[in-house]
């Protein structure tokens, strides 16, 4: 029975070898190790072997299973692998070719998005500043978003951002904050940081609130750091972004992970419309990043990046900055010719 075997796996291993698709490796996996294939078949014969016997022939049978097993995952992956090879060759496209005769282009090239200007104009003014740039996941675990921020679980406050929940039960991330945990677990103070990206919120969707939008979230941490300190970092940005030209007020507001915190409004087509939150970070934000707060204080502040395109740009509605929409983006050219 061992000769058996030992023909029976070099017979399924050449089967393997000779297979030419996903298809004809699942015709062999099953003809060898299916419920009533080879393998099983002989196998079956083992309790009327002398018991003896039993023993050597089981592990053989498990080592030609196991063998198979491994050709069949190394043959599969081979044929991925030249699958992939072909389609690189076969797909491969020179985009710099110019178009063939007669194809109407229009003359369109691409153009940077109003939102990516922003980004890169906000990291140079606070590259300036001494602040780095760093970076963080959108999906995000309860403990970044919520709980390191002092928002233990139910608390309210995780109801002023509608979250999109992953199935794993962590998140999409519903601000930049969550860099100020990131931040703090690899630098010593003074920290200078911002982080400029994706968020998202399972928000009702109008004018001036979308479900994916960007955040510049800003953090500063030193020894006697004051709210002074925080008013001209944001009054500097403001100025170099919209040329000193915005009508701001901050008004005193609420988030669980600043202490005193407050909102900055920007005056936009006659009305005020939120642009960020801000405040003295919290202690308890502090102690849990390891930071003593008897000897370093900081602020940190989380502003909408849309809406500040929004009034750099004059757009009333920021539905139309994800529409992808080219007659809206055709307007913003440094690139696009119609
Ligand atoms: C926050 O997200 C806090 N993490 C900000 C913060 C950071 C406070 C650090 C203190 C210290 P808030 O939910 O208010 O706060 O959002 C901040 C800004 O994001 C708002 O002022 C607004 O400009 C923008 N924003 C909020 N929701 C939307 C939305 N649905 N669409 C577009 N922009 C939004």
């Amino acid at each position: 029975m061992l000769d058996d075997l030992r023909a029976l796996q070099e017979e399924a291993l050449g089967a393997v070898q000779a297979a030419a698709d996903d298809a004809a490796l699942d015709a062999v996996q099953s003809s060898f190790l299916g419920k009533s294939g080879k393998l099983p078949l002989i196998l079956r014969a083992i309790g009327k072997l002398d018991p003896k016997e039993r023993g050597p022939v089981g592990r053989a049978g498990n080592e030609a299973k196991q063998a198979i097993e491994a050709g069949l995952a190394t043959r599969r992956a081979a044929l991925i692998a030249a699958a992939d090879a072909d389609l690189a060759d076969s797909e491969w496209v020179d985009a710099t070719l110019p178009a063939p005769e007669g194809v109407q282009t229009g003359g369109r090239g691409g153009s940077i998005h109003p939102i990516t200007a922003l980004v890169r104009d906000l990291e140079d003014v606070f590259l300036s500043m001494g602040f780095e740039t760093l970076d963080g996941p959108w999906v995000e675990d309860d403990h970044h978003n919520f709980g390191a921020l002092n928002i233990p679980k139910d608390h309210p406050a995780r109801d002023m951002q509608d979250t999109y929940w992953l199935t794993d039960g962590n998140l999409l991330r519903t601000h930049t904050s969550p860099v100020q945990i990131r931040a703090m677990a690899d630098h010593k103070p003074p920290i200078r940081a911002v982080c400029l990206g994706r968020i998202f919120r399972n928000e009702e969707l109008d004018t001036t609130h979308e479900n994916t939008f960007h955040q510049c979230e800003g953090f500063f941490v030193d020894r006697d750091v004051s709210v002074g300190h925080m008013v001209y970092v944001l009054k500097t940005l403001l100025s170099e972004i919209l040329g000193g030209e915005a009508e701001v007020r901050l008004r005193p507001s609420y988030f669980p992970f600043v202490e005193p915190g407050f909102e900055m409004d920007v005056m936009f087509r006659g009305d005020w419309m939120e642009l960020l939150g801000c405040g003295m970070v919290h202690p308890y934000v502090l102690e849990a990043g390891g930071i003593d707060p008897n000897e370093f204080s900081g602020f940190a502040f989380g502003m909408g990046i849309d809406r500040l395109v929004m009034v750099r740009h004059g757009i009333e509605d920021i539905r139309h900055l994800m529409s992808g929409d080219l007659r809206f983006l055709s307007q913003f050219t440094g690139g696009l010719e119609g």
